[in-house]
């Protein structure tokens, strides 16, 4: 596939946006925004060929839609999945009735003990479906799903978000929230 041709530059462009900016000598502004010039500069340096016909074929082929070009196209960000602080500026959206959390299953004790915490992302992940769940429980090992009454949650006063590729996105989910599918 596309995504599978740059691979390896996009896993280190998500490290870049998302955790490590310093990785390669960039910074990021308040709202996660690189310089599309200045990536490109850098990024040559640990894949020489690397051009901005590439950065656009990895942001247009990426499966889950993980970057996004700023409306002048001088600036990238992440959407989603940092563990660094920016401002997305993304505006709490009514959640629907529940959602879902994809793990391990040797989370679930002490999930169910102390709910789901952000670790060390800036929030905590669900997903619409059970089967996008799985996937992201199965990053971790033999996948478990929990399903997030967030419906209850809402009307008890906590917030959501909606990435721009479609990632939930709520800052912690109390065990009473959370029920074993
Ligand atoms: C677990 C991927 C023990 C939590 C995905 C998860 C997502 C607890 C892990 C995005 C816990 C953190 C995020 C508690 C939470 N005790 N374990 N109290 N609370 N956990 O990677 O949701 O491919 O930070 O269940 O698609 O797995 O990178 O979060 O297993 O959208 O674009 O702690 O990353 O997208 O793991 O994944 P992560 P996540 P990308």
């Amino acid at each position: 596939s596309k995504e599978e041709k740059y691979k390896k530059e996009s896993k280190f462009l998500s490290l870049v946006l998302r955790h490590h900016p310093e990785a390669i000598g960039i910074t990021l502004d308040a709202h996660g925004w690189a310089e599309v010039n200045v990536l490109i500069k850098h990024m040559k340096r640990k894949f020489p060929v690397f051009s901005l016909k590439m950065l656009e074929e990895i942001v247009a082929t990426d499966s889950k839609q993980r970057y996004a070009f700023s409306e002048d196209n001088t600036k990238i960000r992440a959407n989603q999945g940092h563990s660094i602080t920016v401002e997305l500026e993304l505006l709490p959206q009514i959640p629907p009735e529940c959602l879902y959390h994809g793990t391990a299953s040797r989370f679930v004790e002490s999930i169910l003990k102390s709910g789901l915490q952000k670790q060390t992302r800036q929030y905590v992940h669900l997903s619409t479906d059970i089967e996008t769940a799985t996937k992201v429980g199965s990053r971790h090992g033999s996948p478990i799903i929990f399903k997030v009454n967030t419906m209850a949650m809402y009307k008890e006063g906590f917030t959501f978000y909606l990435s721009a590729n479609g990632v939930w996105l709520t800052d912690k989910v109390p065990p009473k929230f959370l029920e074993l599918v």
